[in-house]
């Protein structure tokens, strides 16, 4: 794991743009640099947690807060025909960037299994 700041932390502090649709005190949620549905948004704590396999037990509500923004943020962008959340995970689960972030894909019909 790098020490280095990640771009979802330059984004947290404002030192590079992106395009957000929603922040509050313990998150924010930006559209995907590289969508793969037409809705494509990244919910993110404000809190320095590289993935899933960080989260401390007291981190619950934080990640019950974050999936709550995701409800909202579905209704508020239209998808009530459903949606997908994901979560990549570590070198295997295809995470490329060490914060993590959930991922609210919609819009267009998703296939199962993904690749
Ligand atoms: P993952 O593979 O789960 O780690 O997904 C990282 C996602 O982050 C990927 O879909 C592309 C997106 N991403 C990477 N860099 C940037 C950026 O600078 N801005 C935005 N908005 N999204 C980014």
């Amino acid at each position: 794991m790098s020490e280095e700041k990640t771009i979802f932390k330059r984004i947290i502090d404002g030192e590079i743009p992106a395009d957000i649709i929603y922040e509050d005190d313990q998150c924010l949620a930006f559209k995907d640099v590289n969508p793969q549905a037409p809705v494509h948004v990244l919910v993110i704590p404000r809190k320095e947690i590289p993935s899933i396999a960080h989260l401390d037990d007291d981190d619950g509500p934080l990640m019950g807060h974050l999936l709550l923004t995701v409800r909202n943020l579905a209704r508020d962008l239209g998808l009530e025909d459903g949606f997908r959340v994901v979560v990549n995970t570590g070198e295997q689960g295809g995470q490329t960037v060490d914060h993590l972030h959930i991922h609210l894909l919609g819009q267009r019909a998703l296939t199962w299994p993904p690749g």
